[in-house]
């Protein structure tokens, strides 16, 4: 195939094996949210799709990004690394070639809540991906949560997105590490509708600026140091870049090779996508020095790197066989604060699930409310009754707020998943403030753990 030569090394996710099946993302359409899409591209303009476009910041049907601005490019860069063509000697080839994209135009003005809802559901019925790489500002203390309009739109797509298959939303997880930002505090990345997105690097290590919590599923490669590779792609001015970096770069990777397992087999549900993801994820090239945990199930997780990085290949022949899992149950449980009064800056809630409804897990949640002094300076700890512990926060030293710290937060892990529930799960709330400043934690509201899953597992795993 000719495509090999010019496929840059950054994007080969293992996506050779699934272009020689002839699967290219014929069919499947995908749609950046982002600052515009210069769809007369000559690397775009074939696979460019109006119907899944519009622009809402100048509300009309036009999504091309601004003219003459360097600075909105973004959105042209993202959707190249998807549907840039093959072998026709401009740029690069996009994961897949052949997949339909387009722009819903939404970050080339004021972005507020109504106009992100209106985003996340344009086009219901002819989107299958939406990639999204913005969210709340990654300055290690801002702590916010999609409004109204935005998680409405979420939990409606996923019902009657893809006629009923829910709609694929793709999430960076931002680009915060250095200042010690944490994505369960972006309620987009912390949504259990998204499939959050973190960066490896070239040496195989979690990005320096890509951010760890616990519901980052997966990675793909972008940048690492300066001197690193950076990723290829479309840029405005007809032109193309080398320089494509960030998490930003890593979702719109994501999204195209999520095309590709949803052109092997178009009756996956979101939740189905996600299944495939943890399993086909794979550890091997990552194994340097980051947090890899064994869950009670046997899965592989780390806050950095997810179940591993996207294996293109695996994730399709994984889709090729896969079957519809069971309807999702869902189970909430009250916590009960278990006092100590000798450590008055350390807590602990204990969970005892007692109900056989979910014996298989998918997401878990705890949302709790909780007054404090210094919020950055708490951690979280989630143990499941596996034995797996996961930090479902890292102190954020950044984030000096005090007040109503937690306000009914939702805390996401993806990392007990596939664990049998049922036991005693618990939570520990350390403060790693100094001791001269006594009693960050003023108050805990209430706690509850929300379990997501299936009575029985998914039928792919029991007879693979
Ligand atoms: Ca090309
Ligand atoms: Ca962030
Ligand atoms: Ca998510």
């Amino acid at each position: 195939m000719s495509i090999n030569s010019s496929l840059p090394k950054a994007l080969n996710l293992n996506v050779l094996p699934v272009y020689a099946k002839g699967i290219t993302g014929r069919n499947v359409r995908v749609a950046v949210l982002d600052d515009g899409i210069e769809y007369d591209h000559e690397d775009l303009v074939q696979n460019y799709d109006p119907q899944i476009s519009w622009n809402y910041n100048e509300d009309n049907s036009d999504p091309y990004p601004k003219p003459d601005d360097d600075d909105s490019s973004h959105g042209t860069r993202c959707a190249g690394e998807i549907a840039m063509m093959a072998n026709n000697k401009k740029c690069g080839v996009g994961i897949a070639y052949n997949s339909r994209i387009g722009c819903i135009k939404m970050l080339g003005g004021l972005v507020y809540d109504l106009l992100e809802g209106s985003s996340l559901g344009f086009a219901l019925d002819k989107v299958d991906i939406y990639s999204s790489s913005w969210g709340p500002m990654d300055n290690g203390q801002t702590m916010e949560a999609p409004g109204i309009f935005a998680k409405e739109a979420l939990a409606r797509g996923v019902v009657l997105g893809r006629k009923g298959l829910g709609s694929i939303y793709v999430w960076a997880s931002g680009n915060g590490r250095k200042k010690g930002d944490n994505c369960n505090c972006d309620g987009y990345a912390a949504s259990i509708y998204t499939i959050t997105i973190g960066s490896a690097d070239d040496k195989g290590r979690g990005a320096w600026y890509s951010e760890k919590c616990a519901s980052v599923m997966t990675v793909t490669y972008s940048s690492g140091n300066d001197s690193d590779q950076m990723i290829s792609t479309t840029d405005v001015g007809n032109s193309c870049t080398v320089q494509h970096t960030g998490t930003s770069a890593s979702a719109p990777l994501a999204a195209g090779i999520i095309a590709l397992a949803l052109e092997a087999n178009p009756k996956l549900t979101w939740r189905d996508v996600q299944h495939i993801i943890v399993r086909s994820a794979t550890r091997e090239p990552l194994t340097k020095g980051d947090d890899w945990h064994k869950n009670g199930a046997g899965l592989f997780y780390s806050t950095k790197l997810g179940f591993g990085l996207m294996d293109a290949d695996a994730l399709v022949n994984l889709a090729q066989r896969w079957k519809t899992v069971p309807k999702q149950k869902i189970d909430k449980v009250n916590g009960s604060l278990i006092e100590n009064p000798s450590q008055t800056n350390s807590q602990k809630i204990i969970f005892n699930y007692t109900d056989k409804t979910i014996r298989h897990l998918e997401h878990v949640q705890v949302i709790i409310t909780a007054t404090c002094q210094y919020r950055g300076a708490l951690e979280l700890f989630l143990s499941s009754p596996s034995g797996t512990q996961t930090a479902i926060l890292d102190r954020r030293p950044r984030d000096y707020f005090a007040g109503n710290c937690f306000d009914s937060w939702p805390f996401m892990s993806v990392a007990t998943w596939s664990e049998n529930p049922y036991g005693q799960w618990q939570l520990d709330i350390r403060d790693t403030t100094p001791l001269v400043m006594k009693q960050n934690i003023r108050s805990i509201g209430f706690v509850q753990l929300v379990l997501y899953g299936t009575t029985h597992a998914p039928s792919s795993l029991i007879f693979p």
